[in-house]
């Protein structure tokens, strides 16, 4: 049998994802535009009340000092509209240039405009505000989930705000991306259950933001699929997408198992825990990777899965 990436998904089929990510992620969708904005200021204090993101440092918010500059000047009501065009994907050209960011830049955009709305320099929200029984819905939904599924839920909807680059005739120039200060790790670690060297060094170069060094640990034609998303093919996709999302990630692989299955390849699954920049140790996500390598030691297939329940960590089964 020769695998396809398709055929690959279906390694250790038994994981249990957070499917809560999705539903939630798609009750958000269906709300009006001004309850969108309303439902995340709510789970984001809701949040806050627990654990807050840390700030992204002033190297990093100076590279959006001239959009920064731009909203500081606006007037509340020009700043709301603001807020709604970039959650509607308007086209406009501060959608356009929010297009330009990465993840992590998105996240730290709306950081940003988060403190300047407690301080009142950005429109707050509206005093005496009633909560439609929509929100109110979506936000019982999400403080039904777990935190790290919460800052899943948050971060996908910052991550789909703005004009769609892929309808941006011309897109050029630098994605505007941050860095993180990583704290030099033990390149020493060691996983449970699991020597093989392809998955030791991903995770080493991953921890080092060495995204090169991780990429060439994959097959000419191999995929990673990220959780909730459709796997990503081939070395240059892989590479742009990790150097977009992955930056400052601290990935602690615990346990797992190997197996070698037909005509040579391997599969591989880990669970551990993932460390996000912006919340670092208060927020460890449940996580499995699963891989699939070819004969020659190379990734064919991973994918990264949050995993529905810490119980999750423990199941290694094959099927
Ligand atoms: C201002 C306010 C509050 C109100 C306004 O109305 C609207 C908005 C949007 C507001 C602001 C909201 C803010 C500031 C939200 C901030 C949320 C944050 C900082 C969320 C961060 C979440 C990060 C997560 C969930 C990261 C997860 C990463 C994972 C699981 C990575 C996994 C990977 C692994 C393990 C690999 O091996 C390969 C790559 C990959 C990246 C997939």
């Amino acid at each position: 049998m020769s695998y396809t990436i398709e055929s690959a998904r279906n390694i250790f089929s038994s994981t249990q994802v957070a499917d809560a990510v999705p539903a939630t992620t798609a009750m958000f969708a269906e709300l009006n535009i001004d309850d969108q904005l309303a439902f995340l200021w709510y789970a984001y204090a809701e949040l806050g009340r627990t654990i807050t993101p840390a700030a992204p440092g002033k190297a990093n918010l100076q590279l959006m000092e001239g959009i920064f500059n731009d909203i500081k000047q606006m007037s509340h009501e020009q700043q709301t509209q603001l807020m709604r065009d970039l959650a509607s994907n308007a086209d406009t050209p501060i959608s356009r240039s929010y297009a330009y960011f990465g993840v992590n830049a998105k996240l730290g955009f709306w950081w940003q405009l988060g403190e300047w709305m407690k301080q009142g320099i950005v429109a707050p929200m509206p005093a005496g505000y009633q909560m439609s029984p929509q929100v109110k819905t979506v936000l019982e939904a999400v403080q039904r989930i777990d935190q790290s599924q919460q800052i899943t839920v948050l971060r996908n909807t910052v991550v789909n705000m703005g004009f769609d680059p892929s309808l941006a005739d011309n897109k050029q120039g630098e994605v505007i991306n941050f860095k993180f200060p990583r704290a030099s790790l033990s390149p020493q670690f060691t996983i449970e259950g699991v020597t093989e060297p392809t998955v030791l060094k991903y995770i080493e170069a991953m921890n080092a933001d060495n995204f090169e060094a991780a990429v060439a640990l994959f097959a000419d034609s191999g995929a990673l699929q990220p959780p909730f998303q459709k796997p990503i093919v081939g070395r240059e996709a892989i590479t742009s997408y990790l150097r977009d999302e992955g930056q400052g990630l601290v990935m602690k692989p615990s346990k797992g198992v190997s197996e070698t299955i037909e005509d040579g390849y391997t599969q591989h699954k880990i669970t551990g825990t993932v460390e996000t920049p912006w919340f670092g140790g208060n927020v460890g996500m449940n996580i499995a990777w699963r891989f699939l390598l070819d004969p020659q030691g190379q990734i064919y297939f991973v994918a990264i899965d949050l995993l529905a329940s810490p119980k999750e960590l423990l199941n290694l089964t094959r099927k």
